[in-house]
């Protein structure tokens, strides 16, 4: 019996991820961890339970974890790669001494834990094309060391401690339920809401830069089923490469134009979240996640833009 704590649950991946658990698990055991101003609203708070979680304090965690008999927890806490950049030190008090606080809750009562990485955790040096699951990873960004200390942090658990810690290297994610808040991949989300409201979008990144992205499903997918993986087949831990599909602006927008023709883009770059993409791989290579423990993307450019633009619209109130 699994009973889960989702740390971060109002936040992009948090707010789908912890629908998607109770789903699979039951909503009575799936806790939707927060903080104070981003209390569960609607169906998240009427799902099921919600506790006050902050990473920051760890004696209020190990408190959640032992009422609610966790043996699993989601660490979503974190701030994106643009954010981190304008906010250094509570970058690393969250993502990493909020980290090592979750890890030790964790470690005294035997609890499993995901904590995502991410293609930030890349950096320039790293090669960029089909980029290797073991690979150069020397990121110049605050969320990118974040990042790989991560990945360290939660592989020394597991080696020294025997926590079970899993996690993926995410790409951008794209999703019409929470918008996503001060990431270099965002933009890939705000060109729907601009296509589906009518409006002209400016695009941020400059043309011909390809990032790999996903679409929510798969991520939420990719997520569950690693820590359903079988542990035996798992060489790798933190964090496997995962991806979807690779674009640059122009590709998505001439994808949403064969659905919406009088829809207009133009660019305005923004040279701090251009220097970080440019910093990123431009496609990464997912066949260890593949070979380890059977991922499979089901959305690719085409599925995921007619989903998209088809779910935003009714959310929106714009079909
Ligand atoms: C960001 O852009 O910061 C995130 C990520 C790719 O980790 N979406």
């Amino acid at each position: 019996m699994k009973n889960i704590l989702v740390i971060g649950s109002t936040g992009q991946i948090g707010s789908e991820l912890t629908t998607e658990l109770r789903s699979r698990y039951g909503g009575s055991n799936v806790v939707a961890g927060y903080i104070p101003g981003a209390e569960p609203k609607g169906s998240l708070a009427e799902g099921g339970p919600a506790a006050v979680a902050d990473v920051t304090n760890g004696g209020q965690m190990d408190d959640v974890v032992r009422k609610y008999n966790i043996d699993t927890i989601y660490n979503l806490a974190a701030l994106l790669s643009v954010v981190a950049e304008q906010k250094p030190k509570l970058a690393w008090k969250i993502g990493i001494d909020g980290l090592w606080n979750v890890l030790e809750v964790a470690r005294q009562n035997k609890c499993a834990v995901f904590t995502p990485s991410s293609i930030g955790s890349f950096g320039p040096t790293t090669p960029h094309e089909l980029t290797p699951q073991d690979t150069v990873q020397r990121p110049l960004t605050i969320y990118g060391v974040s990042k790989v200390t991560t990945e360290l942090l939660s592989d020394y658990y597991f080696h020294k401690y025997g926590v079970d810690t899993r996690a993926v290297r995410f790409p951008g994610l794209i999703s019409y339920v929470t918008p996503p808040g001060g990431g270099t991949t965002d933009y890939a989300v705000d060109i729907f809401y601009a296509a589906v409201r009518g409006e002209k979008f400016v695009c941020p990144i400059a043309e011909g830069t390809r990032m790999d992205m996903m679409y929510m499903p798969d991520a939420l997918r990719a997520a569950i089923e690693l820590m359903e993986a079988d542990p035996a087949r798992l060489k790798h831990r933190n964090a496997f490469n995962v991806t979807a599909m690779s674009f640059a602006p122009e590709n998505i927008y001439r994808e949403i134009c064969r659905r919406k023709p009088d829809f207009r883009m133009e660019y305005q770059v923004d040279p701090l979240k251009q220097a970080i993409a440019e910093s990123w791989p431009d496609s990464l290579d997912d066949s260890t996640a593949r070979e380890e423990w059977g991922w499979r993307p089901q959305y690719g450019l085409g599925s995921m833009t007619r989903d998209m633009l088809e779910k935003l619209a009714e959310r929106l109130g714009k079909q």
